[in-house]
This record gives C-alpha cells, structure tokens and sequence, in this order.
C-alpha cells in the first residue's frame, strides 16, 4: 500500500515537473559518425552557435534554451530510431537536420506525427517539401533546379556532349542526377551511360565502362565520401573526363579524399561561401576562434536554419503569453518568419521552401576548398 502510494506520489511529481519545465530544446540531427561527419558536424557547430547566442534571451524569458546534437549515421532507419526518441521529449520543440535527403524524408513522417518543426539547412531532394507537411521546411535549394543548373553548364558553357551520369542510389543521389542527365539530353547531349552504384571503394568496373565509352564529362549525383574515392581511381586509371557533381561534394573533406586529383573538377551546391555573405565575416570568425575549423558548406546554413526556429519560438511564446508553446504553434510560426539570415532573405512559401534559393558553380582551381565561385543564380521553387 505504501509502495504504491509512494509510486503515484512519484508519478504525479513527474507530470507536474514536465508540465512545469521551462526548458526548451533544439535538436540537430545530421551525421556525426562515418563517411560523411565532416558536413554532419558542420550543421551541428552551425546551429550550436546560433543556439549559445539566444540563451541569454531566452532566459529573459524565463526559458532554459539547449541543443540536443543526434547523430543520424546517414542511414535512414537510424534516423527514424531517433525521430521516435526525440518527438517522446515534451521539451523538444524544434529540429535542425538532416544532411541526407534519404533519412528526413521517413524522420520527417514521425516529426510530422507531433507536429514537430524540422527546418532543413541541407536536404535538396524536391519530396521533402513536396509532401505538403506543415512541420517540414529548408533554407537550401532543390535538386529540381540544382540538377539543370549543373547541365546548363556542362553543357552550354563547357560544351560538353558524351555525359557519364553516376548516381548513388539514394533519394538525393538518384534524384540529382536524373534532373541533371534530363536537362542535358534537352540540350542536345548524349547521355552515354546512367549507372546507379551503393560501391564506397573499388571503381574499377565503371572505370573499365568510361575507358570503353569515352565520355567529355563524368557527373556523380551522391556525397563526397563516394565521390572523392571515384574521382581518385579515375585519374590513377587514366579517365581525363571532367568530373562534375552537386552539392554532396561541397565539403573540404572532397578534397582530402580526392587529393591532387580535385583539381579542375566542379561542383554545384545551394550553399555559398562565407566570404560571398557580408554579413558572414563575424560569424565565420566566431567559428574558427570555438571550434578550431573553418566554416564549410551548410554551417551557415545550419546556424540561420536555428535562427528560424528561435524567430518562431520566440513569436509562439509570445503568442501565448510568454508560456511555453505547443509543437503545433512553432511550426505554424515558422512558416510566417520573414527575416534577414546571414545567407540572406528567408521566407517560406506554403510547402515550406524558402521564396528564393541561390544556386552556385564551384570549379576546383587548386585543391584547396572551398572552390571558385563561376556562377551565382538566384531561383525560385519550380511551380507544382
Ligand atoms: N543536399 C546535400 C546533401 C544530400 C541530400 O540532400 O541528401
């Protein structure tokens, strides 16, 4: 009798703590274990800035704001594992992540079962958002318009006309490089090979296919941890073919990978260089003096994705009398932020990509990343 009265003593203790809780977390999720840790990292340090900069505020509050990094191994079933986890937090309020198309696209159906705000700095595969989900956002760009913007310039400015179009199998790979070859085909090249491979380490049989089929241009949809290790055994095995990719290979670790054999390839990504934003310069700084490592890829991506979500935590808060706000409630405020990131204007349209998206051409003039910036695009989401 004692033991049970002491349970629900327990019991009751824990709900009013949790109904109680001023405390407030975000979630990163990206990789940060394996191949591709160095971009899992980067959102994760990206966000963690932007989250130690609000605390204070948030205590004025009366809020006790924090960061819960998750490490997603870029596998999608791990992802799914800890959206269960994280949506079974009733303090967690808000997701920066993930990296890989192919794990937020099914950890986004859990997020969505709570209604749980996910702004993407990264994933660029068009069903993310084409979904329609009110919870589901990103700050980058689509592989929709990546995809063409690549062909446009194989194509049209470097005239290419044998394409050798590799993809990895994932969502993000395969998508990219779909849109990339269809673009090319309607600019009058001809797609000599499209090839779909899970392989990390041995390129041999599709080195012996480019040897036989002669291609001007190789194009691999997929990330740098593949594609540095391709690019490398192709130039060892005497493929001179242009190597060109999308924004899985804007990462400094496509250059330690790849090595010498970097230079003159090209890559498209959504994300620019620091030292294209003005307003970039303080952060990139704060950055190197915390964490020892210079800003890369979608680090700035990830630091204005969480700025999004304190906007709208922030209005949701005040919306409902400085009393912490439902799930529902963040994610509709999300949606109305309007504001200046450091990568510029962000605004969401109503499947929850941003108004206007930047699209880059990077080509590797040495092997120093990031690469040189030849062309900037500015693009809004395709109609559909
Ligand atoms: N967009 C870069 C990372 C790959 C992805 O979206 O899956």
């Amino acid at each position: 009798m004692r033991k049970t009265l002491l349970v629900v003593i327990g019991m009751l203790a824990l709900g009013i703590a949790s109904a109680q809780s001023n405390v407030i977390k975000i979630a990163t999720v990206s990789p940060l274990s394996g191949g591709q840790a160095v971009l899992g990292e980067a959102i994760k340090l990206g966000a963690q800035l932007a989250i130690e900069e609000a605390q204070a505020k948030f205590k004025a509050m009366g809020f006790d704001l924090q960061l819960t990094p998750q490490d997603d191994q870029a596998t999608p079933d791990v992802g799914v594992a800890v959206a269960k986890r994280i949506v079974n937090d009733p303090d967690l309020l808000g997701v920066v992540g993930h990296l890989n198309s192919g794990v937020a696209i099914p950890s986004s159906e859990v997020y969505k079962e709570t209604n749980l705000a996910m702004v993407s700095p990264a994933n660029t595969n068009p069903r993310v958002t084409d979904r329609g989900y009110l919870n589901v956002n990103r700050i980058c760009g689509r592989d929709d318009v990546q995809g063409p913007v690549g062909a446009d310039y194989a194509v049209k400015t470097l005239k290419k006309k044998r394409l050798f179009v590799i993809h990895d199998k994932t969502a993000y790979g395969q998508g990219l490089a779909e849109a990339f070859a269809a673009r090319a085909k309607e600019l009058g090249s001809s797609v000599v090979a499209f090839v779909g491979t899970e392989e990390a380490s041995n390129f041999q049989p599709l080195i012996l296919q480019m040897r036989a089929l002669k291609p001007d241009l190789v194009y691999y949809g997929g990330i740098y941890d593949k594609g540095g290790v391709l690019l490398k055994q192709m130039r060892e095995r005497g493929v001179v073919a242009t190597f060109m990719g999308g924004d899985g290979l804007d990462s400094s670790d496509f250059v330690r990978i790849a090595g010498k054999a970097a230079i003159g390839s090209l890559y498209t990504s959504t994300a620019g260089p620091a030292d294209l934003f003005p307003k970039a310069a303080a952060f990139a700084k704060n950055y190197k003096a915390k964490f020892g490592k210079n800003v890369e890829s979608y680090s700035i991506y990830a630091y204005d994705a969480a700025n999004v979500l304190l906007s709208a935590l922030e209005a949701a808060i005040k919306a409902n009398g400085g009393k912490k706000p439902t799930r529902e409630a963040v994610s509709k405020a999300v949606r109305e932020v309007k504001m200046d990131g450091l990568t510029g204007r962000i605004e969401f349209d109503n499947k929850g990509d941003r108004t206007l998206s930047d699209y880059y051409v990077f080509y590797m003039k040495t092997d120093s990343y990031p690469g040189v910036v030849q062309k900037v695009i500015q693009f809004a989401p395709p109609k559909r």
